[in-house]
């Protein structure tokens, strides 16, 4: 499939190469199935925000106190993004300048914290976040990081959940400054009042990571962490349906610390095309529409969750609340890991991503488990009837993952079920 845009006809006419490889990547989005749980398609209108002239434009510091002229316009574009940010959420403070969700927590972590102060937040193999702590990353250099994690699957199939006793008692045994709330690849609803009152017992303060729920907490469908921790932070690209990004939320007496903490502190001039295209993406969140949107994401998540299980997978949690459907291989096939399953599935056009699974005995190089999501796909207009559909063909590519023949068979299916549900129309 090609792009047929004007703009893409002045790019392929100016640097042939790159044009070349977006139609390629074009053709790879809209002929493939798109599981990961954290991407989605943005509409038309985000992607004509994103490529503006507001691209060229510095703007250092916040609207009505920049350091540099010129700032008239862009200050309106920026405060309409943090308008309509706080109306969608319900939040006396939006900051939208974060350039990712890894800015957006560190910033939030420097407002809130000292350098060596203890941080409560859940293990990375549970299901939390590079920037939760993980010893690979700053967050773990800066910051004392201690974890909390989730129950063990029970034999009655419930599946696992938070320990909110493990994070009473480790939250009771270390006297963390912050607790950590939210993660990458947990699929129930993760609640903020129950880490409200553990983070009130030890004296914390609470940060929930919503960067996957954002846009489920938008449309009502996941209950909103927004005036009971004291900042959110989450990406605007995963759920919410943006363009790639950040953004924090917090109550007014937080306002000065988080602004500061973005900037000087961790970043320079922000990005005020991707801002803009914030902006739109909250304007189409705050219609009436979305909410429609985000419970089809979660009835469609519920229905290819039932749907693996009829396949043999054992998924872990039980099942799902949100978007998330999370697949621990090992008792489908023991020798099957997340890898190979990944690039056997990337070879039927199914597009996912490994991930690790509670105490995974694998290293999250490899992993036990897939990770798949229900956003984007619902974007396409796929519903329960698709589900059930691609659970099959996930079972039927990995029974038979030594055989080409029958994968090369299955790539074609799902590039016919792909074109029945084209996100883009004529682009
Ligand atoms: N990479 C994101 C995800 O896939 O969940 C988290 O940062």
């Amino acid at each position: 499939m090609t792009i047929q845009t004007t703009e893409h006809a002045i790019l392929a006419e100016q640097d042939p190469a790159i044009a070349q490889l977006v139609n390629q990547e074009f053709d790879r989005q809209m002929t493939t199935l798109q599981l990961i749980a954290s991407e989605n398609f943005v509409s038309e209108a985000v992607l004509a925000a994103s490529g503006t002239v507001l691209t060229n434009k510095y703007s250092e510091g916040y609207p009505g106190r920049r350091y540099y002229g010129g700032n008239q316009v862009v200050d309106q574009v920026e405060d309409l993004a943090r308008d309509r940010l706080k109306e969608l959420f319900g939040a006396e403070h939006a900051n939208v300048q974060p350039h990712a969700g890894a800015n957006a927590n560190l910033a939030a972590y420097m407002a809130l914290l000292n350098p060596g102060d203890t941080v409560l937040a859940m293990k990375l193999d549970h299901g939390g976040h590079l920037t939760h702590g993980s010893p690979a990353n700053v967050t773990s250099k800066v910051w004392r990081f201690v974890d909390y994690g989730l129950t063990r699957a029970t034999d009655d199939g419930l599946g696992e959940r938070i320990d909110f006793d493990m994070v009473r008692d480790r939250a009771l045994a270390e006297r963390p400054k912050l607790i950590v709330a939210g993660a990458t690849a947990y699929s129930r609803i993760i609640d903020a009042k129950i880490f409200r009152e553990i983070a009130d017992e030890v004296g914390a303060r609470l940060m929930f990571d919503a960067a996957h729920p954002a846009g489920l907490i938008a449309g009502g469908v996941h209950p909103s962490p927004v005036g009971i921790a004291d900042v959110v932070t989450f990406t605007t690209h995963k759920t919410l349906r943006g363009p790639r990004g950040g953004a924090i939320l917090c109550n007014a007496d937080l306002a000065k610390k988080i602004d500061s903490a973005i900037f000087p502190g961790l970043q320079g001039g922000p990005l005020e095309h991707a801002i803009a295209a914030k902006a739109v993406a909250f304007q189409e969140a705050l219609r009436p529409e979305f909410k429609v949107y985000s419970a089809k994401i979660v009835e469609n998540a519920k229905a290819f969750a039932d749907a693996m299980r009829q396949e043999g997978f054992r998924l872990v949690a039980g099942g799902t609340d949100n978007h998330i459907v999370l697949v621990d291989l090992q008792t489908f096939d023991a020798e099957l890991t997340g890898k190979e399953a990944q690039e056997i599935l990337d070879l039927a056009g199914i597009t996912c991503n490994r991930n690790t699974i509670p105490d995974d005995p694998r290293s999250p190089f490899v992993t036990s488990g897939l990770r798949f999501g229900t956003p984007a796909t619902t974007t396409t207009g796929m519903g329960i009837a698709e589900m059930a559909t691609i659970a099959q063909l996930i079972s039927r590519t990995l029974r038979h993952r030594s055989d080409a023949g029958t994968v090369a068979v299955i790539r074609a299916e799902v590039a016919t079920l792909c074109t029945e549900f084209p996100p883009y129309g004529d682009r």
